[in-house]
């Protein structure tokens, strides 16, 4: 098969899959764009450990010479981070370019899930996934997370989203895509940096094995698409919702001002917020990714257990 000229996926992934051991799938966007050098290193490499500590395999997920790479190197990862916003962030629409001139590329949720579906990996942890931006009846700003959820069979763990996103519009969004959006022992959409937003999500789920149970029979079922495992900040990392929404009314009005658009906004805006909290936004952040990676790898473990 061709795919493989543009797929490369290391040997301990491989025999993981081939055996049904736990994998936990980690872009590398967030690594680029998502934080500063070096916590951007540390916290994937800690992510990493995260992962194995709790009994899965992570599979750290890059484009690197033109090939979509599942289970990179810590040395790779090293490289990703010190390129930082150098690398080029590679949504789906981005795959083709890339690919073809053999070029790097920091995989995006959207493009992480690509990589991970084509390496039969399942379940993927990150921070937060892109959605529809605030003001988007006018600018049309709807990350392709969003289309990627609809399509590709891949259950992401996340924080939420951030108030960066109008919220009430994401999930509208998800659920005409028949994206179910779970929240992890809550009712209510975390928002990132703070653990509630006012919105429902679609179900409660309070154990890995009830959400590895619906997991397995959109498997089973041949359901496409993607499902949103939501869960909140731990609550002594969680930062306060009012202090929250000034710093991201600003660091949007900051960017508007400077006419920031398309796929440099996220970044942007993570940078700013990250300046206006005096970097505590930054810790909150970490701290999050780090959380999900756990709840990433126990519903892996309970995924391969009810495959049996
Ligand atoms: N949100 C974060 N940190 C991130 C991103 C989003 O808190 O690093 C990254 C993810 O890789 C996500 C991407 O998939 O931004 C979405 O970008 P866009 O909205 O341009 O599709
Ligand atoms: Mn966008």
């Amino acid at each position: 098969m061709k795919l493989q000229n543009y797929l490369w996926v290391s040997q301990e992934v491989q025999d993981a899959i081939r055996e049904n051991k736990p994998v936990v799938a980690l872009e590398s966007t967030i690594i680029s764009h998502g934080m500063p050098y070096p916590q951007n290193v540390e916290t994937a490499l800690r992510v990493e450990k995260t992962v194995r500590d709790n009994g899965a395999i992570p599979a750290t997920i890059a484009i690197l010479g033109g090939k979509l790479c599942v289970g990179i190197t810590p040395e790779q990862i090293e490289y990703l981070g010190k390129k930082g916003l150098k690398v080029i962030k590679a949504s789906r629409r981005d795959l083709p370019v890339l690919l073809s001139r053999g070029e790097d590329g920091a995989t995006t949720v959207a493009t992480t899930m690509i990589a991970a579906a084509m390496a039969g990996v399942r379940i993927f942890a990150t921070g937060g996934v892109g959605g529809v931006h605030r003001g988007a009846e006018t600018t049309m700003d709807i990350s392709a997370d969003l289309e990627e959820l609809a399509q590709t069979d891949v259950t992401v763990i996340c924080a939420g989203a951030k108030s960066i996103l109008d919220l009430g519009l994401t999930l509208e969004y998800l659920e005409t895509k028949g994206v179910t959006v779970v929240g992890y022992q809550t009712e209510e959409l975390p928002a990132f940096y703070c653990r509630k937003s006012g919105f429902p999500v679609d179900y409660r789920l309070d154990t890995p094995a009830e959400i590895a149970a619906a997991v397995l029979v959109k498997e089973q079922c041949e359901l496409k698409g993607g499902m949103l495992i939501t869960n909140p900040i731990p609550e002594e990392y969680a930062m306060p919702e009012k202090e929250m929404d000034e710093c991201i009314q600003h660091a949007i009005s900051i960017a508007n001002e400077q006419g920031i658009k398309g796929k440099n906004i996220t970044p942007f805006l993570l940078d700013r917020i990250k300046t206006l909290t005096d970097g505590k936004s930054l810790e909150a952040n970490i701290k999050l990714v780090l959380n999900n990676a756990k709840l990433g790898a126990e519903i892996a473990i309970e995924l391969c257990k009810q495959r049996g």
